[in-house]
């Protein structure tokens, strides 16, 4: 299994010492399950000031990052991805690796999306910061905008970090107890069941008895019920979807008509 690698252009370098210095991320990468590479386009400037940034043509607020010296960041990215594969000794036919541009104008990002991104071998993101970057530099470079949700943060760096950890959980080995990767898809594309811990009472609070029987059948229709009874409640568009994908069972339907009766009846 080749390692991915990933290639993060970004004014914020240190920024992703969060993503590598904790957790499951952090762990894989400790592990050598991925490899990142951070590029300061600062550095491939050649003015005195290392602009990054001017303001927009045709007037308005904010700046915009400045074609030139992510170019020249993408053109050495480039370059070290060939080196490394030489390296490595990868096969000839390998694909460029897709440049990503993380964009509030992108595509929403979906499991789906992450799961093939974790089968490449090879990824490149482009976080923006200020109001974008000029405009010829995307259609020149860029293969793929992805945006995280519909909400406005500062920059790219938090939205790639975001996808980086979502890509790295499904890298072989990343998460350490495989039964929660299967979890994932016993769920697949239903919100979770809840969970509970010791103590058996807390305050006053019981744990479901079914939960300390031992029965493990039952447990696991009880489980499928509250996946199933909680998506219809906060998410109904993704119980439609996830019919649409064939992902509910005739026991799943019985289960979700009954809650549909029991909501009738009260
Ligand atoms: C009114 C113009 N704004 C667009 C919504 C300007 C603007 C705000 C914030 C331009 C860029 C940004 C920085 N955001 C990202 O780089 C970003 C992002 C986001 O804000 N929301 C969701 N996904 C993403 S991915 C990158």
């Amino acid at each position: 299994m080749p390692t991915l690698r990933i290639d993060v252009v970004t004014i914020f370098p240190e920024m992703f010492d969060a993503l590598v210095g904790h957790g499951i991320s952090g762990r894989a990468a400790e592990r050598a399950l991925f490899q990142m590479h951070r590029w300061n386009p600062r550095d491939l400037t050649e003015d005195a000031y290392r602009r990054v940034d001017d303001r927009p043509f045709g007037g308005g607020p904010g700046m915009v990052m400045l074609a030139e010296p992510l170019a020249r960041t993408l053109d050495a990215i480039s370059e070290a991805q060939l080196e490394e594969r030489v390296r490595s000794q990868a096969r000839a036919d390998v694909k460029k690796a897709p440049v990503i541009y993380l964009s509030p104008r992108g595509a929403p990002l979906t499991q789906q999306r992450v799961c093939e991104l974790a089968e490449l071998t090879e990824l490149t993101l482009l976080c923006g910061r200020y109001e974008g970057i000029d405009e010829r530099l995307l259609r020149a470079r860029v293969d793929e905008e992805i945006a995280i949700g519909d909400f406005v943060v500062s920059g790219g760096e938090l939205p790639a970090m975001m996808l980086i950890d979502a890509v790295v959980r499904w890298l072989p080995g990343a998460v350490q107890d495989f039964a929660s990767v299967q979890e994932d898809s016993f769920t697949r594309g239903l919100l979770d069941c809840s969970h509970y811990t010791r103590p058996e009472d807390w305050r006053g609070l019981r744990v479901p008895d079914v939960l300390l029987g031992g029965h493990h059948q039952r447990i696991r229709e009880w489980r499928r019920q509250e996946a199933l009874l909680t998506t219809q409640q906060r998410r109904p568009e993704l119980l439609t979807s996830a019919r649409k994908q064939g992902w509910l069972d005739p026991a799943d339907e019985r289960v979700l008509s009954r809650i549909g009766d029991q909501a009738k009846a009260t």
